[in-house]
């Protein structure tokens, strides 16, 4: 007899099934806020929870100390006024009691306990093709089919299992602070061992400590960690949320961390000393994770040395407070970056180091070899024990999903086998191949790196949203597709660069479990962010999600949602949020007063080594200049700048930050020349100026500092950006053919290289992108009478490319410019001349330039400084000039 198919054993045991329209799992904040919006909608739903009562995370985290660590002010759900009112915290951070009695007050209020079948687990979970449904079978009574399947299981309720040899044969006691026993444990006079110093052992050890005869804690990270200042609620944070609690519930959901709190925006090389200093003690008495990772200076989360220095601060306070030097080395982290593992806020955490009872074992010098019938042995020593308390965390994001139980989509996928590589959705909250599936903050989504509430709430909306949508529209099943999830993986990938999280071994990358697959699995584009998106796919005829109901109904609008790099999409989303008029539309004038003004709200350059303001001597008079000196022992080579601006706008200081950056990258001198602008000097004068500069510099080069060959000239080089990157294709071209002087190479960063508009990148970004073609056609209209603009000195392109110094030319993917720009690679690439190529991802015409702005395009910056060397004839970097942002 044959074997049923799957499809016939679903659809034999979908006829027993509890039916609803949608079946969720876990009743913690996710499950609970879904059942409350669930219901309001009119579907029939119900929540399978493992616990026996609600609660979530904060039903089974019990241990001593466990405690919110974003305030209560900002932990509460927001979607009910009436709510916030009916419920009022006793404490800045609440304890794992009193959360747990306000997620039973929520079930209460909204009477949601009668939905919730408690003491169930979850299976098996399968997808019936034929019936558009799920199939559940659980551990505990019936069956469930349902409609759309939900999983609110939290992103860290999978405990990690303790992968140390013979945790089996300890005859003592052992727990797990993710499963602590419900009655308490007793501790005093006891010998206890806490394995792990994560959040749960930073929180649980002072308080065991004060319990037991003897603890010895078995570090193998040390975490940063900074005080609590735990109390009453905040007077000052109370107020701002009564002022205007829903202008201060909005700024939440618009912020990047879900808490309303304004980050900084000096950089610290802007900032002194004593400046940083007292930020830092600000911040420190805040007690608030947020403030300590957002309001110190903008660089802290992203870039090396901004970072170091609060990581510097925070190490100084571990000493100062623990006695013993050995043992407060050992608490001090030194090997990830502040923020890259999850910090932790501490109540006597450092202090109770001091304790003669509290004895420190350094993993990292002795690591455990096994556990034995009566205690912990080392490489170094045997430690007896009457307990062991293993705080070594969860099988994060993923491991709540699929170790949960065996997911089946379509075609019979298992969910554990299409992450097997890392997991994969599209927004975090669905998976290709999995119809009617959504996740709660599931990976890809901003989750732990944002206030879980915030996300949970808009997360269960958004889905809530779009089941009563699909009713509306008569749809049955939603899907997202390949294109959309794989884009998605591309953005999570770009917002990663703008953090420091790859630097370190966390949970957030799946390092903390043996054979996971590594990648960052929370979102690090911030909640706000992350909620315009999800918009902007509803608003876009939800974009990347293929819809279908009976009757062949089918909707699919493929496509990624954001292909943009993150900053330049906030960048341009600022920039049309200010609803400026064309430049163009200014005049001449009116156009250089705006880019003035714009430019002075550019953070400040980074320091180099010396700044000089002069003049040269251009091709009809004098001409202004700035020069960047590296602060690496002289002489070094020079490297001649044309700024952008279109001919018309911009001066010798306008590419500021770009020049400096490239001259600390580099370690060479960067001259950049304040040519002639039209309308008032038009074609050929910038032109003929960028060569008459070069010669002017060439002639000059030992008085400038510039490095100088045996035949008396040193490295010469050119680079520009957009009309500054043609005056410089233009100078290498009459270079050549006027007789020098020489140039080691060029960097030609988004160029005008001609005159034509039909290229498919003008047609593309027409109307985009800052630059549009209009605003080209002002330009090359101020520049250029028509009849000249085929003039190899207008568009180099038209001119002869062989015997052109070696180029490295940056073209930027939302650019119109982006295809002449290729194009003139391409042809010098062709007529024999060495040419490198970078084709910016992502990019708009200004991403190059806009340092410290747009900080995921330091990486094509370190790539035009290392080409810059390579031209010069220079191996290696100085240490100055090595990468020290997000590349
Ligand atoms: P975490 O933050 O993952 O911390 C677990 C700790 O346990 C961490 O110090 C680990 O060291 C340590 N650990 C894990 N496995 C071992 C083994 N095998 N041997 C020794 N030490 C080990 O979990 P938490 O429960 O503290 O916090 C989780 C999150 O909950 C927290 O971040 C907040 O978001 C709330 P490692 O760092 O891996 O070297």
């Amino acid at each position: 007899m044959p074997l049923p198919s799957a499809a016939q054993t679903v659809a034999a045991g979908a006829q027993d099934a509890q039916q609803v329209d949608v079946a969720v799992v876990g009743a913690g904040f996710a499950g609970l806020y879904l059942l409350i919006r669930l219901r309001r909608a009119g579907f029939t739903a119900v929540a399978l929870e493992a616990a026996d009562d609600v609660g979530g995370t904060w039903y089974w985290n019990r241990y001593p100390g466990a405690r919110c660590d974003i305030q209560t002010t900002d932990y509460s759900y927001t979607f009910d006024p009436e709510l916030e009112s009916a419920w009022r915290w006793s404490e800045k951070y609440a304890t794992q009691p009193e959360i747990l009695r306000y997620l039973g007050f929520v079930a209460d209020r909204y009477d949601l306990r009668r939905d919730i079948r408690f003491g169930t687990k979850v299976q098996t979970a399968t997808w019936d093709e034929a019936a558009q449904r799920w199939l559940l079978t659980t551990d505990n009574g019936k069956p469930v089919s349902c409609r759309y399947y939900i999983m609110a299981s939290g992103c860290l309720s999978a405990p990690k299992p303790p992968e140390i040899d013979g945790v089996g044969d300890f005859t003592g006691e052992i727990y797990f602070t993710g499963r602590w026993p419900h009655e308490g444990v007793e501790l005093a006079g006891k010998r206890v061992a806490v394995i792990g110093t994560g959040s749960s052992g930073v929180q649980s050890i002072p308080r065991i400590a004060e319990q037991a005869a003897h603890l010895t804690v078995f570090q193998r990270t040390p975490n940063f960690a900074f005080p609590a200042h735990n109390g009453p609620q905040p007077p000052d944070r109370v107020a701002a949320l009564e002022k205007d609690r829903a202008d201060y519930r909005q700024q939440a959901r618009l912020s990047l961390t879900g808490v309303p709190l304004e980050r900084a925006t000096e950089f610290s090389w802007q900032l002194s000393d004593a400046e940083r200093r007292q930020r830092f003690e600000k911040a420190l008495a805040a007690g608030d994770l947020v403030a300590m990772l957002s309001q110190l200076w903008a660089d802290q989360g992203g870039d090396l040395e901004g970072n170091a220095l609060a990581a510097d601060l925070l190490r100084e306070r571990i000493h100062a407070i623990v006695k013993d030097p050995e043992t407060a080395e050992a608490l001090t982290p030194r090997d990830h970056p502040f923020g890259s593992k999850r910090p932790c806020l501490e109540t006597d955490y450092y202090a109770t180091f001091n304790r003669p009872n509290v004895t420190l074992v350094n993993l990292r010098q002795e690591p455990i070899k096994r556990i034995t019938a009566s205690g912990i042995e080392t490489d170094r020593r045997i430690v007896d024990l009457d307990v062991i308390v293993f705080a070594t965390g969860f099988d994060a994001m993923t491991g709540a999903i699929t170790a949960v139980h065996p997911i089946t989509g379509r075609d019979g996928k298992s969910l554990s086998d299409v992450w097997a590589g890392g997991p994969r959705t599209y927004l975090g909250l669905t998976v290709a191949g999995f119809p009617n599936l959504f996740m709660i903050t599931g990976p890809g989504s901003p989750s732990v790196f944002s206030n879980m509430v915030v996300s949970i709430e808009q997360h269960a909306d958004w889905v809530v949203d779009r089941l009563m949508a699909m009713r509306e529209a008569g749809f049955t099943a939603i899907e997202a597709t390949e294109a959309a999830q794989a884009g998605w993986a591309r953005h999570m990938a770009d917002c990663s660069q703008l953090t420091l999280h790859r630097l370190a071994n966390t949970w957030y990358t799946g390092a903390n479990v043996p054979g996971k697959a590594p990648g960052l699995m929370p979102y690090p584009g911030g909640v706000g962010p992350y909620r315009t998106i999800c918009d902007e796919v509803v608003s876009r005829g939800m974009l990347g999600f293929n819809l279908s109901g009976p009757d062949g109904a089918v909707q699919c609008n493929d496509g990624e949602v954001v292909r943009l790099q993150p900053d330049v999409r906030l960048v341009l989303n600022m920039l049309a949020e200010l609803n400026l008029p064309p430049l163009e539309s200014l005049g001449a004038e009116g156009a250089r007063s705006f880019v003035k003004q714009f430019n002075a709200t550019r953070p400040a350059g980074r320091p180099v080594g010396e700044i000089v303001d002069a003049t040269l001597q251009g091709a009809d008079g004098p001409l202004p200049y700035r020069l960047y000196r590296p602060s690496t022992p002289g002489p070094h080579p020079i490297v001649v700048y044309f700024h952008g601006g279109g001919w018309v706008l911009g001066d010798e200081q306008s590419d500021d930050p770009f020049c400096r950056d490239m001259c600390r990258r580099s370690g060479m001198i960067f001259v950049s020349v304040g040519y002639r602008h039209a309308p008032e000097h038009c074609f050929p004068a910038a032109a003929e100026d960028g060569y008459a500069a070069l010669r002017w510099i060439a002639e000059n080069a030992a008085e400038l500092g510039g490095r100088l060959d045996a035949n008396g000239a040193g490295p010469l080089l050119v680079a520009g950006w957009s009309a500054g990157g043609n005056i410089a294709a233009v100078t290498c071209q009459l270079a050549r053919d006027r007789g020098g002087p020489p140039i080691a190479g060029q960097l030609l960063v988004c160029p005008v290289t001609d005159c034509t508009f039909d290229r498919p990148s003008y047609i593309e970004n027409a109307e985009g992108y800052f630059l549009t073609r209009s605003l080209m056609d002002w330009f090359w209209g101020h520049y250029c009478p028509a009849a000249d603009r085929t003039d190899p000195r207008a568009s180099p392109l038209r001119g002869k490319l062989a015997g052109l110094p070696p180029a490295f030319v940056a073209t930027c993917e939302f650019d119109p410019l982006r295809d002449e720009g290729i194009a003139y690679a391409e042809a010098m690439a062709a007529a024999g001349v060495p040419v490198e190529q970078l084709q910016a991802r992502g990019h708009f015409h200004s991403s190059l330039m806009m340092v410290d702005v747009v900080a995921t395009g330091a990486s094509g910056r370190v790539k035009m400084a290392e080409a810059l060397r390579r031209f010069a004839g220079m191996a290696e970097r100085p240490e100055e000039a090595m990468p020290k942002a997000a590349e």
